[in-house]
């Protein structure tokens, strides 16, 4: 017998929906963890039976759909987790940057020069992409060096060449994510996000993939 395919449950928060005020307000991130974030759940469970059904009727035209949906659901769930999970509340360590001489300062130098420059290329890139998305910090095991990338809608990073990227830190750029605070000055949004950014996380984070990569 073939044990059905788990539900998934949202990730609680790891700070109180005002923790991170002004950058996001409470109204802000009530919208955004409890409509938008939470319907990707939602949504990703009601899929599951829809496919369960479709399986059962040997829809497969259907079948092949819903798969699809599953993939943007699933991972925008996935993306939104990771993201709250980057963030930190100010009086915490949001924004306290990473020590000059830490694996993870010397990996963005080495890479951009200085940690402003990269936040200034972070930004300048995740604001040009066009419609819905995310912008990435990446750890490439093949280069072991770190890397920006974007990607559209809920698509995943780990969809990206070459396989095995790993992702250290997401900054979500859909519209839902800035409008009620920023309106429509997207710019303002993507230079405050960083007062909130959890630096202790990303280091782990990239810990964490140097030892899986071998490289540490
Ligand atoms: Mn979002």
């Amino acid at each position: 017998m073939v044990e059905k395919t788990p539900k998934i449950t949202q990730t609680p928060l790891p700070y109180a929906l005002n923790a991170l005020a002004p950058v996001m307000s409470e109204l802000q991130m009530d919208y955004h963890f409890n409509k938008h974030h939470k319907t990707y759940v939602t949504k990703y469970n009601e899929t599951l039976d829809l496919i369960e059904d479709a399986l059962q009727k040997q829809d497969f035209a259907k079948i092949a759909r819903l798969a699809k949906n599953t993939k943007f659901f699933g991972g925008g769930n996935w993306n939104h987790t990771f993201f709250w999970e980057g963030l930190s509340p100010v009086g915490e360590v949001g924004g306290q940057l990473p020590s000059a001489d830490s694996d993870l300062a010397k990996s963005i130098t080495a890479a951009w020069g200085s940690i402003d420059k990269f936040i200034t290329e972070f930004n300048a890139e995740t604001a040009a992409i066009q419609g819905s998305g995310w912008g990435w910090l990446i750890y490439n095991p093949s280069t072991g060096g770190l890397e920006y990338r974007s990607s559209f809608n809920q698509d995943l990073i780990t969809e990206q060449q070459p396989a095995g990227l790993v992702p250290l830190l997401n900054i979500d750029i859909w519209e839902h994510a800035f409008y009620i605070d920023y309106k429509s000055a997207k710019p303002d949004f993507l230079a405050n996000i960083w007062k909130v950014v959890n630096w202790k996380k990303v280091e782990q984070r990239l810990g964490d993939a140097k030892k899986t990569a071998g490289r540490l």
